[in-house]
């Protein structure tokens, strides 16, 4: 389970039920206020996933309350749902129920994957805490890549994400380089009402105001 020190991988964590219903309400928050998009990068180029955000929008390399990249719409609070869910992902990891009631995520980042779609090596350091990140996985399996803290490249651990799997990373691994080099196309099962393409939902702590 434990990958590197403070990332936790707990396979099969979301029953079913969960998934289904977290696969409804992020077709409801896609559709806006402050709707799902590729985001477009300094570059001009395009994020090959489209995201949609709770709490604080997220654009490059700021958070913002309104989506200010999209519609400069108000961005919609994170539901205790998923506050509830984040405790219970936190204190479940690290087998550990003071550090699940003392986690409250304010900014949830919500990436849907279709075949094609990639996530590059990067760091998450846009937050100002460093408290956990709490990553949740529905639909196609991927391979997820976990480096290092000091560049993009090896050494790394791939390991296999698959729907209902959860993953936290924590402690020094907050500030790991990690990215998502494939999705495997007809892995998820139509169970859970997605018929093609990957989510994940990460729940953050931005420490902003
Ligand atoms: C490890 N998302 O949204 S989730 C992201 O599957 C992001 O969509 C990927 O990277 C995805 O920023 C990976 C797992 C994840 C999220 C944040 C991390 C792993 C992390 C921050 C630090 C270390
Ligand atoms: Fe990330």
């Amino acid at each position: 389970r434990e990958v590197a020190p403070g990332a936790v991988h707990v396979p099969g964590w979301l029953s079913l039920d969960e998934q289904r219903a977290l696969v409804e309400l992020c077709r409801e928050w896609a559709r806006g206020p402050a709707p799902m998009r590729h985001t477009v990068l300094p570059s001009g180029g395009q994020m090959s996933v489209r995201t949609v955000c709770l709490g604080w929008h997220w654009s490059p390399y700021r958070y913002s309350r309104t989506a200010v990249d999209v519609d400069d719409a108000p961005v919609p609070p994170v539901p205790d749902l998923l506050v509830g869910l984040g405790r219970r992902a936190v204190a479940d990891a690290y087998e550990d129920a003071a550090a699940g009631d003392g986690y409250t995520p304010d900014a949830t980042l919500i990436n849907f994957y279709d075949d094609d779609a990639r996530m590059g090596m990067h760091q998450d350091k846009d937050e100002r805490v460093a408290a956990p990140i709490v990553s949740l996985s529905i639909g196609d399996a991927c391979t997820f890549r976990f480096g290092n803290c000091e560049s993009r490249g090896r050494p790394y651990t791939d390991v296999r994400l698959e729907s209902g799997d959860l993953f936290v990373f924590g402690g020094p691994s907050r500030f790991a380089f990690h990215g998502v080099p494939v999705v495997f196309p007809g892995t998820g099962s139509a169970e859970v009402g997605l018929t093609r393409g990957r989510l994940n939902i990460t729940l953050r702590a931005t420490g902003l105001e």
